[in-house]
């Protein structure tokens, strides 16, 4: 309903994850959640998290729910400290209900975070009456996690780092919408790992920031990546983009690599399956990886090879689990 009505007092909000193909790492700002580089992202057609927010003025606090079980500890806490953003943003003070389901393992490295964020961002503005265009619920997501800024929109996105400190940055730092019409390419995914991450995103950027000497070169790096990469996808370019999405991911882990101590998400199979993306090169298909902060491995196509490349990564992984995903829709909220 219209901001200010009380009477709306449940929100059910769908939205899908993101993969990155310029990365966001390390933040300038941890309380705002400020990046340090601009990402470009690919919101997919899978995997996602369909979160409802009921204000629940009786309770004595707020009840958090994840995949059915009583959230506690850091994951409860980031959806509290969320609601109270959204009440002081609301000047609201009632307690509420949140209930998350993931279609995907949390904290995987398969972005549960930037879907989870967009779906209660958008859930949670709903239920408290805030009436946010999609620059202030793209930021307001932002404050959940980065990521969660670009799974507000459909297609790619484009999340600015932004300018400034405090409240200038916070103006600034958002995504927006990037209109590739033509470039529909499919996104193959190996989860060769489905488990928790063994460092959060969280830390491993705090750490890669303050102590990789490689640091600084790589995020200098991105922002050519970025502005190739947006004249690679005007042109539907899927060799450019792909080449330009890897060396951006692979420069990446390799900042995070000489952190100290390193920062190492790749096991054994994330290698066995970057290696079955060579020779599927070498065979003429074109196919370019991107990882994020874990093991498992993006692979980027033609929709008519998706099906061999999807038998490729499996060969080189038996124990994998391989999807494959397309462009998806922005977070959405579900009317009954
Ligand atoms: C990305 N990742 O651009 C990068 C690439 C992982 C690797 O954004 O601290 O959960 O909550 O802002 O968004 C994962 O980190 O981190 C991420 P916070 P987030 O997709």
């Amino acid at each position: 309903g219209p901001a200010g009505q009380v009477l709306d007092r449940g929100a059910t909000a769908v939205a899908h994850p993101n993969i990155a193909l310029i990365k966001y790492w390390g933040k300038r700002d941890e309380g705002l959640v400020i990046p340090n580089v601009d990402s470009l992202s690919m919101t997919l057609d899978i995997f996602p998290t369909t979160t409802t927010v009921t204000v629940s003025p009786e309770a004595a606090g707020d009840t958090v729910t994840l995949d059915g079980s009583p959230a506690e500890g850091e994951p409860r806490q980031r959806v509290v400290a969320f609601l109270d953003l959204v009440r002081e943003l609301a000047g609201r003070s009632e307690p509420a209900t949140v209930d998350t389901r993931n279609s995907v393992p949390t904290g995987a490295g398969l972005a549960s975070s930037a879907s989870g964020f967009a779906a209660l961002a958008l859930a949670g503005a709903a239920a408290y009456g805030l009436d946010l265009d999609p620059t202030a619920l793209s930021r307001l997501a932002r404050r959940g996690s980065a990521s969660a800024a670009r799974s507000i929109f459909g297609g790619f996105a484009i999340c600015h780092a932004g300018h400034g400190t405090g409240a200038e940055a916070d103006l600034s730092s958002y995504a927006e919408p990037v209109p590739v019409p033509d470039f529909d390419p499919a996104l193959v995914i190996a989860v060769v790992n489905a488990g928790p991450k063994a460092v959060s995103s969280r830390k491993a950027m705090r750490r890669t920031v303050e102590t990789s000497p490689l640091y600084p070169s790589w995020a200098r790096a991105s922002r050519t990546d970025l502005s190739q990469m947006r004249a690679a996808l005007h042109l539907g370019d899927l060799d450019a983009v792909g080449e330009i999405a890897e060396r951006n991911a692979l420069g990446m882990h390799a900042t995070m690599l000489a952190a100290r101590p390193a920062v190492r998400y790749m096991s054994p199979d994330t290698v066995a399956v970057l290696d079955s993306v060579l020779r599927l090169r070498a065979d003429g298909v074109p196919a370019y990886a991107t990882m994020d902060a874990g093991p498992n491995v993006k692979v980027l196509c033609r929709p008519a090879d998706a099906t061999r490349v999807a038998g490729a990564l499996h060969a080189a992984a038996p124990g994998s689990r391989v999807v494959i995903a397309r462009r998806g829709p922005g977070a959405r909220l579900r009317t009954e």
